[in-house]
């Protein structure tokens, strides 16, 4: 996949980048380090639209109260996280009815072999046996939706998200070879491996770091207090050599020297020389503390706006109704080529 994030000059138009997180419980850092961080410094130079994608969620079986109440705070945290509503549209899925017409149009153009093939179906059906439901299955065709509705060029997400993105560039050349140049093809924008394209659990660190996991030292929340980030990564696995050194098998310590350099911009030779002669113990705190000093102030800008309901409540109808009104372009076009009734 092409990561062509060249902004365009003053006289061209922007650029436009979209992503979604879905509502499914706080922030862990890997959705911080692998999506939001990098949301942020997108809207200087690029045209931004960010969406709690709350249809995506109920994919799994949520409680609506509390699925509510996730959606309002995901949105307080992508604010608290640096995405200005000024410089962005910033919106929940649900409010943009486009996005489920166009997701069931896009359906229609996705072949059950390709969506059998998604890594996150199998690995959701497996963990949700009872509830192998259809829109699990179609998920990508709906997340599809969200990003060629916009005319998307880019599209920034962790290494997760790559095989889903790959099908919606498919999906846009499969209905463009049919009608004609409708849909912008997307280009993904994933952090390099040191930089946390994948951030994995701490408690498994063969597995992704995942918001969902029940086991809450598995992962560090956003919104935990810095005692509870420290000893989460205190507690942490890693193996028995005492060195800090990145190499295979050591999955442990390579997941903490990925988070300490992105969120320090060391590289590791740099973090090795560091921590030389020291132990695991001491290393495991150091990363706990620039997690801490790196989050104390989004949960300072948290608290503030959740004192501010109104105001949440005035810049996500602001952000639907914008990303409503850009969406009817590529909607109604999409509605005349397959041929239905204007
Ligand atoms: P869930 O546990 O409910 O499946 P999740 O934690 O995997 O959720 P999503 O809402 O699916 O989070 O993902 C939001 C964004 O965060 C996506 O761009 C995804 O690629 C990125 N992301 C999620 N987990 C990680 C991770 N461990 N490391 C890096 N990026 C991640
Ligand atoms: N499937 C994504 C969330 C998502 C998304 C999108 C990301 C839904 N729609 C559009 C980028 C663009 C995930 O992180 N699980």
């Amino acid at each position: 996949m092409s990561e062509n994030t060249t902004p365009t000059t003053q006289t061209e138009r922007k650029k436009r980048v979209f992503s979604g997180i879905q509502p499914t419980g706080v922030f862990t850092l890997g959705n911080y380090i692998g999506a939001i961080r990098n949301w942020d410094k997108l809207q200087a130079d690029y045209d931004c639209l960010y969406s709690i994608v709350n249809l995506h969620a109920i994919t799994v079986r949520q409680d609506p109260q509390a699925l509510k109440k996730n959606t309002l705070s995901s949105y307080a945290l992508i604010l608290a996280c640096g995405i200005d509503p000024q410089k962005s549209i910033a919106f929940i899925q649900s409010h943009v009815p486009t996005h489920s017409q166009l997701a069931w149009v896009l359906n229609c153009y996705t072949q059950f072999g390709e969506l059998s093939r998604m890594t996150q179906f199998k690995d959701k059906s497996a963990k949700y046996a009872d509830n192998i439901n259809a829109g699990l299955f179609t998920y990508p065709s709906l997340m599809a939706a969200d990003i060629l509705l916009y005319g998307t060029d880019l599209v920034p997400v962790g290494a997760d998200q790559k095989q889903h993105l790959e099908l919606a560039r498919d999906i846009a050349n499969r209905f463009n070879g049919i009608y004609g140049n409708v849909f912008t093809v997307p280009d993904g924008i994933i952090p390099k491996s040191n930089e946390g394209a994948r951030v994995m659990s701490l408690q498994d660190p063969t597995k992704k770091m995942s918001k969902s996991d029940t086991n809450t030292k598995s992962f560090v929340s956003i919104l935990d207090e810095p005692n509870t980030i420290i000893k989460k990564f205190k507690g942490a696995v890693t193996d028995s050599e005492a060195s800090v050194h990145y190499g295979e098998g050591k999955d442990g310590i390579n997941n903490l020297m990925g988070i300490y350099s992105a969120l320090t911009s060391k590289t590791f030779d740099e973090i090795e020389d560091e921590f030389r002669g020291k132990g695991y113990g001491d290393f495991k705190v150091a990363v706990g503390e620039v997690v801490c000093e790196e989050l104390k102030p989004i949960q300072d800008r948290y608290k503030e706006l959740m004192t501010d309901k109104a105001y949440l409540e005035k810049c996500y109808r602001e952000g639907a109704e914008k990303a409503e009104a850009i969406s009817h372009r590529i909607m109604n076009k999409v509605n005349k080529k397959v041929g239905f009734i204007d």
